[in-house]
C-alpha cells in the first residue's frame, strides 16, 4: 500500500441505524426503506453492474462529458486543488480530473461502502502513488468534518458529486446537501455536480428497468440484506421490482411490490403486506438545467458553468461558493 493513503476514518452507519430506519420505514402507510442502504458490498457491485447496462446511459453520457471537457473542468479549479468526493464508489471518474488537474494536493473519498471505499482508495494509490489519498467511510447525508490530515494546504477545495446521486434526494435534501457541501468545503470552494435531465419516460423507464434483470436484483438485494443483517425472513420470490415515471413530481420511483398478502418477520417484529402493496426504495429526480441551477442559487451557490451532451441526456455543473 502506498504511503501516500492514509488509514480509513470510520464512520460507517452501524447496524442499529439500519435497523431504526427499516423499523420506521415499514410502519409507515405507504411503506418506505431509504436508499442508501443500497449500497453493502453485494448492492455496490450491482450499481457498477448497472452502470454498464446498454439502458442506463447516465454513467456513459456523464463519463463522455467529463472526457470532453476535464481540461477546461481543470482550468476553472486551478492548481494544487484538495477534491472530495461523495459517493465515491469504483472511482473510475475521479480519474479523468486528477489526470487533468495541475498538481492536485490530496482526494478524500467519502462512501458508505467500506470493503468497496478501501478497494478503490488503493486501486487509485497504485496509479497515483505521490497523491495523498484520505478515505472517509461515512453517510455524507449527515454532518462530518473533514480529517485534519487531509488538509495539505490546498489552493481551493473542490466538491465532486457526479453520477446525479443528487437526484436521489428530494428537493429539500438536495438544497441541505449542497448547502452542508458548501460549509464544509469552505469559502471560495467549488462543485462539480452530475445531474440527470428531464427526458422521454421512454428512455426513462427501461434504464430503470434493464432486460437483463440486474436492477431488480439490485432492488431486492435491499431484502437480502435485511435478512441476513436484521434477522428477517422476506421471501425474495415474493416481491417484484417495479420502476415508476412520477411525472407531476418529475422523478423515477423504485418500488417492490408484494405479490400476494404476507407477513414478514423481522427480528421479533412482524410486518404485513397486502397483495400489491409496494415499499418505496428510490426516488431518481430528474432536473431541467434552470431548475438545478435554482436549486444552487438557494443553497448559497453561484453557477459558474455548464456542460451537456448533444442529446441532452446529461448535465455536469460546476459551482462556486
Ligand atoms: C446512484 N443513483 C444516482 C442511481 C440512480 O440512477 O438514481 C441509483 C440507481 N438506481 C437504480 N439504478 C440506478
Amino acid at each position: 500500500m502506498s504511503n501516500a493513503l492514509e488509514r480509513l476514518h470510520d464512520l460507517e452507519p452501524s447496524t442499529e441505524e439500519f435497523r431504526a430506519a427499516v423499523h420506521a420505514g415499514l410502519a409507515q402507510p405507504q411503506k418506505s426503506l431509504p436508499c442508501k442502504f443500497f449500497y453493502d458490498a453485494e448492492g455496490s457491485r450491482l450499481f457498477e453492474q448497472i452502470c454498464e447496462l446498454p439502458e442506463y446511459y447516465p454513467t456513459r453520457t456523464e463519463l463522455a462529458l467529463l472526457e470532453a471537457h476535464a481540461g477546461e473542468i481543470a482550468r476553472l479549479i486551478g492548481p494544487r486543488a484538495r477534491l472530495v468526493e461523495f459517493g465515491s464508489g469504483a472511482g473510475i471518474k475521479i480519474r479523468l480530473l486528477l489526470q487533468a488537474l495541475d498538481r492536485p494536493a490530496a482526494y478524500v473519498p467519502v462512501d458508505i461502502s467500506r470493503e468497496h471505499l478501501l478497494a478503490a482508495a488503493v486501486d487509485l494509490a497504485r496509479d497515483f502513488p505521490t497523491l495523498r489519498i484520505a478515505p472517509i467511510c461515512a453517510d455524507y447525508t449527515q454532518p462530518f468534518a473533514l480529517p485534519a490530515s487531509a488538509g495539505v494546504h490546498p489552493e481551493t477545495t473542490v466538491g465532486f458529486f457526479p453520477g446525479s446521486t443528487i437526484g436521489n434526494f428530494t428537493a429539500p435534501e438536495a438544497r441541505g446537501f449542497l448547502a452542508r457541501a458548501r460549509r464544509l468545503l469552505g469559502p471560495g470552494s467549488a462543485m462539480v455536480v452530475g445531474v440527470d435531465l428531464r427526458k422521454d419516460r421512454n428512455i426513462l423507464v427501461p434504464a430503470y428497468d434493464d432486460a437483463a434483470g440486474v436492477t431488480a436484483a439490485f432492488n431486492l438485494n435491499l431484502l437480502v440484506r435485511i435478512n441476513r443483517e436484521l434477522d428477517g425472513d422476506f421471501a425474495l420470490d415474493q416481491f417484484t421490482h417495479e420502476a415508476r415515471w412520477n411525472d407531476t413530481l418529475g422523478r423515477i420511483e423504485m418500488h417492490l411490490v408484494s405479490r400476494r398478502d404476507q407477513e414478514v418477520r423481522i427480528g421479533a417484529e412482524r410486518f404485513r403486506f397486502r397483495e400489491g402493496e409496494t415499499i418505496h426504495t428510490e426516488n431518481s429526480y430528474k432536473y431541467t438545467l434552470d431548475q438545478f441551477r435554482a436549486m444552487a442559487t438557494d443553497a448559497g451557490y453561484r453557477p459558474e458553468a455548464v456542460w451537456t451532451d448533444p442529446k441532452g441526456l446529461f448535465s455536469v455543473h460546476m459551482l462556486r461558493a
